[in-house]
């Protein structure tokens, strides 16, 4: 996969240089190529930025460089990349989101500092790309460096023979199908006792039906207290008897449509 990160904070993404997406790109998995915006100015003060049409505060990038960069990007490869633009106004970046682009065999990412880009380049490129604005969550950040490293993480654990073990993304927290929706529980390792706290014993019991129970109803009890929601819409299908009788435990009954909502609080936790 080839990912093209045009920023005016090249060192920001020094990040990808280390851990999984470090090796990915030493490895040859990930051709990762970063482009400093202000190349593709030609003022004195390699200006990026002007005053909004309309007034108001801050400022926004000015649709020029990023013409000239994106062009020369576009020129310099095969096909046609989806553009990724982050924005805090953007659709949700999701697992599922991160599998389709992960798909893709070329990305360009666009992230803005100020008030945004102008309008018209994400216009011009959305005649010709794929283009997606994206927001990594319900919070404002100043720029979208951070959220390019959030999301080029998400995407390059996914591509093949990037991540050691192909089985240990598909119970992730989010994978689409996997644990059905459910955060995962805890997990433990040596030593059997630190600071006096111990094991949960059916981790040594060798009893691997009795574990997966164990664990599928410490994922429902985590849901539970950090993520109700993902209980509410829930496909109740996907539920055992033995997950309707921890549902029921932790204060949760099926409606009319089948779909679980929280009663009572819980009777035990
Ligand atoms: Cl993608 N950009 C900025 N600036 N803030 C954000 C965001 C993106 N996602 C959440 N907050």
């Amino acid at each position: 996969m080839r990912l093209d990160i045009v920023t005016i904070f090249p060192e920001y993404l020094e990040p990808l240089n280390v851990s999984l997406v470090g090796k990915a790109r030493a490895r040859g998995q990930l051709d990762v190529r970063i482009h400093d915006l202000r190349e593709w100015t030609h003022d004195k003060h390699h200006t990026v930025d002007d005053t909004p049409y309309g007034g108001g505060p801050g400022m926004v990038m000015k649709p020029e460089p990023w013409g000239e960069a994106l062009d020369e990007i576009l020129a310099s490869g095969d096909g046609r990349p989806v553009m990724v633009v982050p924005t805090p106004s953007g659709a949700p970046f999701t697992q599922q989101l991160a599998v389709e682009l992960s798909e893709a065999p070329w990305l360009v990412f666009t992230p803005a500092r100020y008030e945004g880009i102008d309008r018209r380049v994400i216009e011009e490129y959305g005649d010709r790309l794929d283009v997606r604005e994206v927001s990594i969550g319900d919070y404002v950040l100043a720029g979208g460096e951070a959220p390019v490293l959030v999301m080029v993480e998400a995407i390059a654990r996914l591509l093949p023979g990037v991540l050691g073990n192909a089985a240990s993304h598909q119970d992730d927290s989010f994978a689409p199908g996997a644990m059905a929706d459910l955060l995962e529980g805890p997990v433990y390792t040596k030593p059997p006792e630190w600071r006096g706290r111990t094991i949960p014993e059916v981790l040594l019991s060798g009893h691997h039906g009795k574990i997966a129970r164990w664990r599928r109803d410490e994922a429902f009890r985590r849901t539970d207290r950090n993520r109700p929601d993902l209980i509410e819409r829930a496909d109740p299908a996907a539920f055992d008897k033995k997950d309707r009788e921890i549902l029921a435990a932790l204060g949760w009954a099926p409606g009319t449509d089948g779909r679980f909502g929280r009663t009572s609080e819980a009777v035990e936790e």
